[in-house]
């Protein structure tokens, strides 16, 4: 794989959902050895440190939106700070926190790209909007709020909407799904290779598949890693954890058919939360991982 200059931004949200502790996950994701690791592969990293997050605050302003206010301050941080660096050359690699900051990523990366493919990685859609969500977290929402769907103050971001077009989205490893997000999917054909593909036809197929996917008609792919898109023996560190997920050695294999396609132009490892985890095995989960992303090898 071609050298990279790699640009980390780091972003400790916890607002989008309601347990406390993915905040801490940009902390764990460096202590794992993130930086070292992705420089002994020959990239130049440049660490842009952290954004800055409002504090909690007790009293609801938006019914169905929970901490709206701190998120879109935060998301509109992180995509100036994204098109700051892509820039300057460097290709962005978020580190989450919550996936709400999903929103402020795609944002920002796709300020000049008006066909980005998406990779969603994940157990969940994160298609809810305020009207379908059953919980209120934002954290459940990026994907819809990117598709241009949801409240006009978090679509409006960066000043336009959408950021994305469904056709140019796959989503890999969904398990759990709201009865909203599965009408979206259908209506508007989304592509998804859920836990069933996957057992059915290898980790292989799917990622070949996938791949050839969102290259086609796309002027760049972004992936959107969510830890619990693997399963919770291997990533027990995560809020909203669901059984019967992608493995640690058929996430590998995807990180590897990715980085030897060379598609990506910017990364995001999301909901890592130190608190929930077994020591720091999922921020160790994710490192490793994105060391077969940036084409690290066996032999
Ligand atoms: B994650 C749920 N669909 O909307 C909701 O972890 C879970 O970013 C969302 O994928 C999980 O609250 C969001 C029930
Ligand atoms: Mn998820
Ligand atoms: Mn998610
Ligand atoms: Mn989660």
């Amino acid at each position: 794989m071609q050298h990279l200059k790699i640009g980390v931004i780091g972003v400790p949200m916890d607002l989008g959902q309601n347990r406390r502790g993915v905040d801490m996950g940009p902390s764990a994701i460096r202590y794992a050895g993130l930086l070292s690791r992705l420089e002994a592969l020959g990239h130049e990293v440049k660490d842009f440190g952290d954004i800055t997050i409002e504090r909690r605050t007790e009293e609801e302003v938006s019914p169905g939106l929970k901490n709206l206010s701190q998120v879109i301050k935060a998301n509109d941080l992180l995509r100036m700070k994204v098109e700051a660096i892509e820039e300057e050359g460097y290709y962005p690699l978020v580190l989450g926190g919550d996936h709400s900051i999903a929103i402020g990523t795609l944002a920002g990366v796709t300020k000049d790209r008006k066909n980005l493919g998406v990779i969603w990685y994940d157990a969940h859609g994160d298609l809810n909007t305020s009207e379908t969500s059953p919980s209120g977290n934002i954290h459940g929402m990026p994907l819809a709020v990117s598709l241009g769907l949801g409240d006009e103050s978090l679509t409006s971001i960066g000043g336009f909407a959408p950021k994305i077009k469904p056709e140019h989205i796959v989503i890999i490893g969904a398990r759990s799904l709201d009865e909203g997000e599965k009408e979206l999917i259908k209506e508007k054909g989304i592509k998804i290779f859920t836990m069933h593909e996957i057992d059915r036809i290898g980790m292989t197929r799917v990622m070949e598949e996938a791949i050839e996917y969102v290259k086609t008609n796309t002027d760049g792919v972004h992936l959107s890693l969510d830890l619990d898109g693997l399963d919770p023996n291997d990533a027990p560190g995560v809020g909203t954890p669901v059984l019967g997920g992608i493995s640690y050695r058929e996430s590998h294999l995807a990180m590897e058919m990715l980085a030897e396609a060379g598609i990506l132009t910017s990364t995001e490892f999301v909901e890592v939360n130190p608190i929930l985890d077994e020591r720091n095995k999922t921020a160790e989960v994710a490192v490793a991982l994105m060391g077969s992303l940036f084409g690290e090898k066996l032999l």
